[in-house]
């Protein structure tokens, strides 16, 4: 699977970041990076998603860039080439936990809305990606129904409900599910929670298949272009902007999960 990793630029620090982190940053930019499978979707960011208890860190990703990911993330990333560094070569400049940056304000590229926020999602894998998500509850039934769990108990995930505030925002059109394929598919298969693991295991492949194979663009550079067409050149798009790199999970791994 070749992901696209995008980058969400902090723009301000949540209420919960460390001060050693802050003080490790200095002056230095730092991007979330978001591993997608998606890249035509990304005009619908609403907001980012990080495992609560999962371990990130901050690496060197150049001399003015910091990436914020998980270790096994930055390893593979090294020696993907992706950071300045010489292959195999990098460097954590400190550790942050994902509920210290709940509530950090980031630009979501491409995205519609330009200043969106990280939330907690109970179901993030360490083992996938690079351990942060971007969130697009249009498209995808795990972003929608976590997106909407957050907002019917705000106090119990220890979010400000402002965090969660963005609706979902149409990307793409298709026949069977309109244009908010993921609300209708949690609607019909019931979905109650982000716990409903099965459910939204079923609800993705759908939406996956039927976005990918009878989809058409209603937002962006490629508006009225089928999915398939869109989906490399809005890519390319991130990858030239800057925005975005290539990504790609070893394979001993994949198969090691998918056994
Ligand atoms: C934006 C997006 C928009 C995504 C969409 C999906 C959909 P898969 O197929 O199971 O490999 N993701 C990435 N990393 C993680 C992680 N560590 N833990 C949990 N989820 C993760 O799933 C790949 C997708 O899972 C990625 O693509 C990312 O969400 C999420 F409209 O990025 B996606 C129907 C799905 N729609």
């Amino acid at each position: 699977q070749e992901y696209t990793a995008v980058k969400m630029k902090v723009l301000e620090w949540g209420p919960d970041v460390s001060s050693e982190v802050k003080q490790a940053v200095g002056g230095k930019t730092v991007q979330l990076v978001a591993a997608t499978l998606r890249p035509e979707t990304m005009y619908g960011q609403t907001n980012c998603f990080v495992g609560p208890n999962l371990d990130y860190g901050l690496y060197e990703a150049s001399d003015s860039e910091l990436w914020l990911l998980t270790d096994r993330a930055a390893r593979n990333m090294a020696y993907q080439g992706t950071f300045a560094s010489p292959e195999g070569v990098f460097k954590k400049v400190v550790s942050v936990k994902g509920a210290e940056i709940i509530g950090t304000k980031v630009n979501p590229p491409f995205g519609v809305v330009p200043e969106v926020y990280v939330l907690p999602m109970e179901g993030v894998l360490a083992t996938k990606g690079t351990g942060v998500v971007t969130s697009v509850p249009s498209d995808s039934p795990d972003d929608y129904r976590t997106l909407m769990d957050l907002r019917k108990k705000p106090e119990m995930y220890k979010i400000d409900p402002k965090w969660a505030s963005v609706d979902p925002i149409s990307v793409l059109s298709t026949p069977k599910y309109g244009d908010m394929a993921a609300e209708k598919l949690c609607t019909e298969l019931k979905i109650q929670s982000q716990r409903d693991v099965k459910q939204l295991a079923e609800a993705k492949e759908l939406a996956y298949k039927e976005g990918f194979y009878s989809g058409v663009m209603t937002v962006g550079d490629f508006k009225g272009e089928s999915v398939q067409d869109a989906k490399p050149k809005v890519r390319q798009q991130l990858l030239d902007a800057g925005l975005g790199v290539p990504y790609a999970e070893p394979e001993s791994e994949v198969i090691s999960r998918s056994a």
